[in-house]
């Protein structure tokens, strides 16, 4: 009797924990769930969604060579990386012979500030541009691209022209505007919009500015303000953080007991 005793509290609490488990067994199993749906929450908002700058070039230093901290971009986007602006080779500092110039020496300037003013782009066709280079950075799958924006005029009173190209990583390079005009003579700079369809790419995008066409090589053309638009894209949720979350729910099920009806003990 004291046996079957023992034995009938023990069946009785191993049927009270199997209930105990059967009603809050779905909150249990659910926590690696939960936590990964936590997790993702917390990675998603560090991505913005909204359009930002993702590159601006300003060129405001008094140094005219390419290779200096007045060529970096000052955009304050941390999900993406804007590289150096640089060029093709073959260009040279226009007016005064120097890369860069203040307001007051180019012209009454719409940009307000100095900026890039190169020359020996009297070629008639494009083959000379500056560059920069865009990247995401960790944790943004990639970057929807809405628009390039520029200040630009030109020494040459026929004016000159413009094309903007990209390539989305390794190419092949994409025409995004043929032509556009750049405005010439003694004129103050003219603001320059390219709302070019959206993409998204998950690469390094190359962005080019193609100029040629002005009448003589020593006259400069000048740009400023060169503004890319897009937003970042965030990661989607890992499926690595659900397939490791499921694989804990099945481990954790075999150690409980499949229920079985309790035997009545005589
Ligand atoms: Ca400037
Ligand atoms: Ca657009």
């Amino acid at each position: 009797m004291q046996t079957a005793h023992r034995r009938k509290r023990k069946t009785g609490w191993r049927g009270r924990r199997s209930v105990e488990r059967t009603r809050g067994g779905s909150a249990i199993e659910s926590l690696p769930l939960l936590v990964c749906l936590v997790l993702c929450s917390q990675l998603i908002p560090a991505v913005r969604t909204q359009a930002a700058v993702l590159a601006l070039y300003e060129f405001n230093g008094a140094n005219g060579n390419f290779n200096t901290t007045a060529f970096d971009s000052t955009d304050a986007d941390t999900d993406t990386t804007a590289w150096r602006l640089t060029q093709s080779g073959g260009l040279t500092g226009g007016g005064a012979g120097k890369f860069i110039l203040s307001n007051a020496v180019f012209n009454a300037s719409n940009s307000g500030q100095p900026g890039l003013n190169a020359a020996n782009v009297n070629q008639s066709s494009p083959t000379r541009y500056i560059q920069f280079q865009v990247a995401p950075e960790g944790g943004v799958a990639g970057v929807k691209y809405e628009s390039l924006s520029f200040f630009t005029d030109t020494w040459s009173s026929g004016g000159a022209h413009a094309s903007v190209r990209v390539l989305d990583g390794a190419g092949p390079e994409q025409v995004l505007a043929a032509s556009i005009s750049i405005p010439g003579g003694s004129v103050p700079v003219e603001l320059r919009t390219l709302d070019f369809p959206d993409f998204t790419s998950s690469n390094t995008a190359t962005w080019r500015i193609y100029f040629w066409g002005t009448s003589a090589s020593n006259y400069g053309t000048r740009f400023d303000d060169i503004t890319l638009i897009g937003t970042a894209v965030p990661e989607p949720c890992s499926l690595a953080l659900l397939a490791s979350a499921l694989a804990a729910i099945l481990s954790v099920r075999p150690a409980f007991p499949t229920r079985r009806a309790v035997r009545p003990v005589l």
